[in-house]
């Protein structure tokens, strides 16, 4: 076993030889316990032995299992869990048990390739409204699609009033983007894929570089999906004014900063090249123009260059990619040494990345959590604990598992 996708940085190999060590000690455990049951699905995954990283030690510990999927979570001020499987469900964890029925009121979703059912979010007011809002690949007829919103009240464990109130101006495959991040003022966030546009000849007429279309944007949005009028691009002529930022590749990670306010988010590179932005009103991050990435398979060039004035410079940058997903900024108590650290997850990369800054410059980046499969997704939880959603790999079950502190 060869181990490819560790970032380039000294703690990353440093941290990477005890956790290869109790990542066959794992593989042997689930091994075992997968020829003792000899059924046709893994294992749920037990608590593990103590993995260990620079600041903290933690145990990992399975919230529910049996997930399809599962893309994004939160939490409900009565102790619920809302989960969203990208096939088109929206579930329940209800005092640690996965409730066997879906939420019924989902709207139908182009469940193809990436797209499907994507974040779900409780409005922050959720005690006093009970709306949650949910993105998702909206079906266009045969395979088109597009990046859309919509909120619903959530009562008796169904949603009822669902409202559309954002739908994306973008054709494509995949790339859909989808995350949603409230800014606790009256707004939210919507981050949107260039959906899969192919960036060839003029790197300047990809989509991702014209503000008249919503493909490989962050949109600012009132609550109500209305645009406030203070957003970056209103009143200019050809551009579309829910933008708050462009230049995106496929953002898939999204999280208010707790202390500052700032928004940040990760991006997916193409091969080499995922991304940490910080997300500024009307800056452009450049794809494809500026970036670290190749042609996949070919190797190929892809942009002019890494860095042009005019484009902002990402402030991580992952080579190879890691095919970053979720993405918090830690505020919790049960790990104080992590307090304002930011967590990325990855997919391919089939881990979460612990990255410290210190005047918006990292410095320090550290795998902290890995080898337990696909991450889709990473959360703080109301307790502090950190939750991860683990997708399939290669055929076993699915989890959300979290991060306990040891000692
Ligand atoms: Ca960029």
């Amino acid at each position: 076993m060869v181990r490819r996708d560790f970032a380039p940085t000294a703690t990353g190999l440093l941290t990477a030889a005890p956790f290869f060590v109790a990542g066959l000690l794992v593989g042997l455990v689930v091994g075992l316990v997968l020829a003792l049951v000899a059924g046709p699905f893994a294992a749920p995954l037990a608590a593990q032995e103590i993995q260990r990283t620079a600041l903290h030690d933690y145990r990992v510990v399975t919230v529910a299992d049996g997930f399809e999927v599962p893309w994004s979570m939160t939490w409900l001020p009565d102790g619920d869990l809302l989960v969203t499987e990208r096939p088109g469900r929206l579930r329940i964890v209800r005092d640690g048990r996965l409730l066997p029925n879906e939420v019924a009121g989902v709207p139908d979703v182009l469940a193809n390739g990436q797209g499907g059912l994507l974040d779900v979010v409780a409005h922050p007011d959720f005690a006093s409204n009970r709306l949650v809002y949910l993105s998702f690949s909206k079906p266009q007829g045969g395979r088109a699609s597009t990046t859309t919103v919509v909120r619903a009240r959530f009562e008796n464990d169904a949603l009822t009033g669902v409202e559309e109130i954002f739908e994306a101006q973008s054709s494509g495959a995949g790339h859909y983007g989808g995350r949603i991040v409230f800014d606790g003022a009256g707004h939210f966030f919507l981050s949107i894929g260039d959906r899969q546009a192919a960036p060839r000849g003029d790197l300047e007429a990809h989509p991702a570089q014209d503000l008249a279309s919503h493909q490989g944007v962050v949109v600012r949005l009132n609550e109500d999906g209305s645009v406030p009028a203070d957003n970056p691009f209103v009143g200019q002529a050809g551009a579309l004014p829910e933008i708050w930022s462009y230049g995106h590749r496929n953002p898939q990670g999204m999280a208010l900063h707790p202390e500052t306010g700032d928004l940040w988010a990760t991006e997916h590179g193409p091969q080499g090249g995922d991304e940490l932005n910080r997300v500024e009103a009307g800056l452009n991050y450049g794809w494809p123009v500026v970036g670290y990435g190749v042609n996949y398979r070919s190797g190929t060039a892809i942009h002019e260059g890494t860095t042009r004035e005019g484009m902002e410079d990402p402030l991580h940058v992952w080579i190879p990619s890691i095919g970053t997903s979720g993405f918090m900024i830690y505020d919790g108590d049960a790990f104080p040494e992590w307090r304002g650290h930011m967590f990325a997850g990855g997919l391919s990369g089939e881990r979460v990345d612990r990255i410290q800054l210190e005047n918006r410059r990292v410095v320090m980046s550290e795998t902290v959590f890995h080898d337990m499969g696909r991450v889709r997704d990473v959360r703080q939880g109301p307790d502090g604990l950190i939750y991860v959603a683990l997708e399939e790999r290669g055929g076993g079950t699915t989890a959300i598992v979290r991060l306990e502190p040891v000692g």
